[in-house]
């Protein structure tokens, strides 16, 4: 590694059949902070030891050594003997990665909060586990003389990771009740939960910064840097890697809107499971916004929301809206093709630009007319000492569509949930019974 200029790496990638797709991994890469140098790719069945052919490999090392590079990227998932044996094949010093570990890296460059590093960390000890476990069955089984320290050190090692892996899972689910309270608070205190989802980078801060007032309502909204309104948006991978919530503002609803990290396709079963409380603040949502890039291809757009779908309905259980958003860069006809297209998979959908600000009310008159239904009530309260402060209580919690003050009672007219509602009528008969 120089350590100076901008690292470089090099792309690979294998498919068993058709032409190598490689532009993700490219955006990944530069969303890592490497450039790419160049790619070598090839159309044939994997090789068990070294994933690209053998004579493919010895054309990766002559590219690697041509560009300097510091690192090959493979798209593709390595198993441990492959990423050995591809080291052992190229220039000294290459550090060969796949797909998962350079998330991995570039989530790690993201965490910022207590939460999104102890995600990142067990994340990589999930990675790590296997690796030690055939480390240590390989050590065990060599009954050289010379190799048995090896074994004892590798077991403590398994053991070592397997500690810390609950040790991290018991303070991520203290965190996560945290939120689990913090997101009942809120609903009780009257606001309709509504969540951002979406491939990365198909602009859901950008969404939110549009939508939303500017204050965070979590405690750490110095720690979104992507979300402040004066820094640019970023055209990178994994803009965004916690939850911020913001306070949408709406004439009836008091509602809260939540972004959080972008989803991305193939990801391994243990990288999702290490996030998953991040993608609480979606799966219990009152509504979910599920944001598309128009910008980009038919066939793109379904991949890409086949991926989210998967993603929400293991858990989800709210009403979707589809967002397309870049509304700005596409023609009318193209808009009204692809959303045709697209139909089966994203049913009425909306479109808007969260960067030009391009039909946000219909948005917000969506998002207004999915959530969930709101109950009318008209309550008689009896003035008694006590009386102003539940009427204060119901403009809190709910919209209030009329109050009027009598000398003996106040009515008073208004929607909100029907828990707010419930909670209402045991507010009135307290005071009906202190009358
Ligand atoms: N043309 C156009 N570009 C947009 C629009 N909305 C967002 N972008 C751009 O798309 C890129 C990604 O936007 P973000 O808002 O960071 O996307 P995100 O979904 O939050 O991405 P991650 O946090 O990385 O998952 C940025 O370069 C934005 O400027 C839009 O309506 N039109
Ligand atoms: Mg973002």
């Amino acid at each position: 590694m120089t350590g100076t200029a901008t690292e470089t790496a090099v792309v690979a990638k294998r498919v068993d059949d058709g032409t190598p797709e490689t532009e993700e991994i490219r955006d990944l890469v530069r969303a890592a902070g490497y450039e790419v140098a160049a790619e070598v790719t090839q159309s044939r069945t994997a090789d068990p030891a070294l994933q690209l052919g053998e004579g493919k490999v010895e054309e990766l090392a002559v590219v690697v050594d041509e560009t300097d590079a510091d690192r090959v990227v493979f798209d593709n998932r390595l198993g441990p003997y492959q990423t050995y044996n591809l080291g052992q094949n190229l220039p000294e010093d290459t550090e060969v990665v796949d797909r998962f570990r350079l998330i991995l890296d570039i989530f790690g460059q993201r965490a910022h909060t207590r939460k999104a590093q102890l995600q990142v960390e067990l994340a990589e000890l999930r990675y790590e586990l296997p690796r030690a476990e055939a480390k240590t069955s390989l050590a065990q089984r060599d009954e050289r003389p010379g190799f048995m320290g090896l074994g004892e050190y590798d077991e403590s090692r398994e053991q070592d990771i397997k500690a810390r892996i609950s040790r991290i899972r018991d303070e991520l689910e203290n965190i996560e009740k945290t939120e689990q309270q913090r997101r009942e608070t809120r609903r009780e205190s009257g606001f309709d939960l509504v969540a951002l989802a979406g491939y990365t980078n198909a602009g859901k801060s950008t969404l939110l910064r549009r939508l939303a007032e500017d204050v965070d309502v979590d405690e750490n909204e110095d720690l979104h840097p992507d979300l402040d309104t004066t820094a640019e948006s970023q055209d990178k991978l994994f803009t965004t890697l916690g939850t911020t919530t913001r306070r949408l503002e709406m004439e009836r609803r008091n509602v809260l809107l939540t972004d959080t990290v972008g989803f991305i396709s193939d990801l391994p079963h243990w990288l999702v499971e290490s996030f998953k409380s991040t993608l609480e603040s979606v799966y219990q949502a009152d509504l979910v916004l599920l944001v598309v890039d128009a910008s980009e291809s038919i066939d793109e757009i379904r991949e890409k929301l086949t991926t989210c779908h998967d993603t929400l309905y293991e858990r989800n259980e709210a009403p979707i809206v589809t967002v397309f958003n870049k509304r700005d860069a596409v023609d009318d006809d193209e808009l009204d093709e692809k959303m045709a297209a697209l139909s089966a998979l994203a049913p009425n959908p909306v479109a808007v630009s969260g960067l030009e600000a391009i039909n946000l009310d219909e948005l917000v008159e969506r998002i207004d007319a999915r959530l969930p239904e709101r109950e009318r009530e008209r309550l008689v309260l009896p003035m008694t000492d006590d009386t102003m402060s539940v009427v204060s209580w119901v403009h809190d919690h709910a919209y209030v569509r009329d109050v009027n003050y009598g000398d003996e009672e106040v009515v008073i007219d208004f929607e909100a949930r029907p828990t707010i509602v419930e909670r209402s009528h045991a507010k009135a008969s307290e005071l009906v019974a202190e009358a």
